[in-house]
């Protein structure tokens, strides 16, 4: 059975949307097999961001998702990466599709970095390394 890791960022935190992100994973019918609240620390966010470093929007993320506790999820079923990516919605939350998380709930805020609520896996390595990071104990 596939799995994905989801955070619930600091911003979906902050406003009390926990239960709202994990209440859509659920009712699509995916199985919550981890969670925890955390506070991430540098060294963590640049493991997972790893791809992202040199960008322009690399040190305001890493700041970002610094700024207050995130929600760790491993998240399990079949297609569950592709499932939770369209549930998400578009990176940017203007462009988001309406129905969809970064859709409904984010938008714009002006910042260096976007900030749209949740990350989810993009691919079946992504994820195994991602779970690996936040879950080292799965
Ligand atoms: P996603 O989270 O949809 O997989 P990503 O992996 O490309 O998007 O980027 C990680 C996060 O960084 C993303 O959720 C929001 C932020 N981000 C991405 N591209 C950005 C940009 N061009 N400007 C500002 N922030 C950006
Ligand atoms: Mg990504």
């Amino acid at each position: 059975m596939e799995r994905t890791l989801i955070l619930v960022k600091p911003d979906g935190v902050k406003r009390n949307l926990v239960g709202e992100v994990l209440s859509r994973v659920e009712r699509k019918g995916y199985s919550i097999v981890a969670l925890k609240l955390m506070q991430a620390d540098r060294a963590l966010l640049v493991q997972h961001y790893a791809e992202h470093e040199g960008k322009p929007f690399f040190e305001p993320l890493v700041e970002f998702m610094m700024s207050g506790p995130i929600v760790a999820v491993v998240a399990e079923g079949n297609r569950v990466i592709e499932g939770f990516r369209k549930l998400a919605g578009a990176t940017d939350p203007t462009i988001a599709e309406p129905g969809t998380i970064r859709g409904d709930l984010a938008r714009d805020q002006g910042t260096k970095v976007v900030q749209n609520l949740v990350h989810g896996s993009d691919s079946v390595e992504s994820a195994i390394r991602e779970i690996h990071i936040f879950f080292p104990e799965l």
